[in-house]
């Protein structure tokens, strides 16, 4: 995969800018084939995973968010859009997931009970992959008892939760607190992520950290597994 940087949007050439806007455009309109045709265009023009996916799709995901928020998208067009978004991710899955990173621990991650939001946490679990986790996506609407069971199964390094509800993010403090019940909290790092989590939330819930995005997800990780390897040393 190029570890090519990815620049901001406006210091991108012009014909890059027209491609990521159309590919915007395109999500919006849940236009599948035009999304997956748009991603094919950039990376045989060389660009990153990491660049089209941040001008291309979670740029045009923002749009669809704003819009649904505003009343002006409705559920079945968020819906194609999504369906867009994912047929491209299935693109770049091969480039996120295939690096050839020394395997590095085991991270257990899935979207919390009451929640069916995927797109990010699927991202997240790509990335990890990426970077040498082993990873057990546990999928969407996840209780405290399949996260629980799988940490004991897997012999777990890492729990990663996503709630992308104001509804729902209160669940990732119901499963720590099993963690704490079972036994298990010391054995684990917590981190969580999705749009409306907070640093402050994570702390008042009691998770190791709160991660913006895939990438700090990764980072944090990383750097836990670093810190425990030294400390077993
Ligand atoms: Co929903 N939805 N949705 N939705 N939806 C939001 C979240 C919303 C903000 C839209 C809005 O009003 N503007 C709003 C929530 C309001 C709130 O609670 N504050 C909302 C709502 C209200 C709803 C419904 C209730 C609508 C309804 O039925 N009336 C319903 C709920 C269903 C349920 O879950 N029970 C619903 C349904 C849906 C669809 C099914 C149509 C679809 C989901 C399809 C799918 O995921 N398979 C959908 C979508 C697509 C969205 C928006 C538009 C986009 C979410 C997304 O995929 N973003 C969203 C608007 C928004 O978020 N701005 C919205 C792209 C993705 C890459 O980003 O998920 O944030 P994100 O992930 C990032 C980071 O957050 C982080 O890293 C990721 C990658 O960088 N991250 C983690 C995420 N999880 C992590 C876990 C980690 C670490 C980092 O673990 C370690």
């Amino acid at each position: 995969m190029t570890t090519q940087k990815t620049l901001p949007f406006d210091q991108l050439p012009e014909e890059l800018q027209e491609l990521y806007e159309d590919m915007q455009d395109d999500l919006y309109d849940g236009l599948a084939d035009k999304v997956v045709e748009g991603t094919k265009k950039a990376l045989e023009m060389g660009r990153s995973p990491h660049e089209i996916l941040t001008h291309g799709l979670v740029a045009g995901m923002d749009i669809v968010g704003e819009d649904f928020g505003a009343g002006i998208l409705f559920v079945p067009e968020v819906l194609m859009a999504a369906k867009a978004m994912k047929a491209a991710m299935e693109i770049l899955r091969p480039l996120l997931t295939q690096t050839g990173a020394p395997r590095i621990g085991t991270f257990v991650i899935g979207t919390v009970k009451g929640d069916i939001h995927d797109i990010g946490k699927n991202l997240v679990a790509m990335m990890l992959e990426g970077a040498g986790f082993e990873v057990v996506d546990l999928g969407i609407n996840t209780d405290a008892d399949e996260f629980i069971a799988a940490v004991r199964e897997h012999n777990a390094d890492m729990l990663g939760m996503s709630a992308l509800l104001t509804t729902t993010m209160p669940y990732m403090k119901v499963v720590i607190d099993r963690l704490i019940e079972e036994g298990l909290r010391d054995k684990v790092k917590v981190l969580v992520g999705g749009a409306p989590l907070s640093e402050a939330f994570a702390e008042e819930i009691g998770a190791d950290a709160y991660c913006r995005d895939a990438s700090v997800a990764v980072e944090v990780a990383k750097k836990f597994m670093m810190i425990k390897r030294e400390k077993a040393a």
